[in-house]
C-alpha cells in the first residue's frame, strides 16, 4: 500500500471513516494532523480556524483544557465541517472493556459524540476493543491501536507490536489503523498515523524523540504526520503548518511516485 495514493485507497477500501479520511487528504492534498495542546478553548477554536484549510485531522487531548464545557465540542465540530477535518480525541484508553464504554461515551466529555477517531492501548487485551466498539461502531467512529510509540526506551516490545496488529486484523470493523512508527503489514489497508514529528529539533527533556516528514512518510511509510509544539508553539503557526503539509506532501509524492 505504500506505493497508492491516498485516493486509490479511498476508493478500494470498504471502511467508510478511511474512505473519508483518504479522500479530504487527496482534495486537500494534506497528510497533517494538528496536535493541538494548548489548554484554553479560545487558542484552540482560534488555531482551529486558521489552520483547518492546512490539515486532515485535528488530534485533541480534551482533559487538559482548563475551560472545558461541552459546547466546545460543538464549535470544533462546526470548523471540523467548515474546513473539513476530522476530530480525534488522543484518550489512550487502556483499561478493561466495561470502563472504557463509560470513559468513551460517557463523563463530561462525551468523547464518543463529537470525535470520529480515538486510539487505545491494547494491554488488556481484546475486551478493551469490544467495550470501545459497543459505544462507537453505531455512531460510524473508528479506532486507532497504539503499536509504537515516539518516547525514548518505551515498553513496547516487537512481540507486542506483532500481537497488537494480529488484534487489529482481527477487528477491522471498528479498528482503521494504528499510530505507530512504521508501517506494520501489507495484508490490509490500515491508516498509519506517526506522531513524534519535528523538523528542527530531535527531542524534548522528557523523553519524546522527532523525525523528520521525510523520514516518517518517506523511509518509515507513515500515512498521517502528526505535529504538536512545532506548529503551535511556533511565533507563526500558519506559515509553520504550511511549511509541515508541504514536506508531508512532498514525501507522500516521492514515496508513491511511479516514474
Ligand atoms: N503522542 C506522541 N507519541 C506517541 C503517541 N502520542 O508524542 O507515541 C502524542 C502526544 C502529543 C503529540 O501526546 O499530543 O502526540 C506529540 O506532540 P509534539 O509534536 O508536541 O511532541
Amino acid at each position: 500500500y505504500s506505493k497508492q495514493t491516498y485516493q486509490e485507497r479511498a476508493e478500494q477500501t470498504p471502511n467508510a471513516l478511511t474512505k473519508r479520511l483518504f479522500s479530504l487528504m487527496a482534495e486537500k492534498k494534506t497528510n497533517l494532523c494538528l496536535s493541538i495542546d494548548v489548554t484554553t478553548v479560545k487558542e484552540i477554536l482560534a488555531l482551529a480556524d486558521k489552520l483547518g484549510p492546512y490539515i486532515c485531522v485535528l488530534k485533541t487531548h480534551v482533559d487538559i483544557i482548563e475551560d472545558f464545557t461541552y459546547s466546545f465540542t460543538q464549535s470544533l465540530l462546526e470548523l471540523a465541517i467548515k474546513h473539513n477535518f476530522l476530530i480525534f480525541e488522543d484518550r489512550k484508553f487502556a483499561d478493561i472493556g466495561n470502563t472504557v464504554k463509560s470513559q468513551y461515551g460517557g463523563g463530561i466529555y462525551r468523547i464518543a459524540d463529537w470525535a470520529s477517531i480515538t486510539n487505545c492501548h491494547t494491554l488488556p487485551g481484546p475486551g478493551i476493543i469490544d467495550g470501545l466498539r459497543s459505544i462507537g461502531k453505531s455512531r460510524g467512529n473508528g479506532l486507532l491501536l497504539l503499536a509504537e510509540m515516539s518516547s525514548a526506551d518505551n515498553l513496547f516490545s516487537s512481540e507486542y507490536t506483532h500481537k497488537t496488529v494480529a488484534l487489529a486484523l482481527e477487528n477491522r470493523d471498528f479498528v482503521f489503523g494504528f499510530i505507530s512508527q512504521h508501517k506494520l503489514t501489507d495484508k490490509a489497508d490500515f491508516v498509519y498515523m506517526t506522531p513524534g514529528v519535528n523538523l528542527s529539533t530531535n527531542s524534548d527533556s522528557l523523553g519524546q524523540t522527532y523525525n523528520t516528514p521525510e523520514t516518517a512518510v518517506g523511509v518509515n511509510g507513515a500515512d498521517v504526520i502528526i505535529v504538536g509544539r512545532a506548529i503551535y508553539n511556533s511565533p507563526d503557526p500558519v506559515s509553520c503548518a504550511v511549511k509541515y503539509r508541504n514536506a508531508g506532501w512532498n514525501a507522500y509524492s516521492l514515496r508513491t511516485s511511479r516514474l
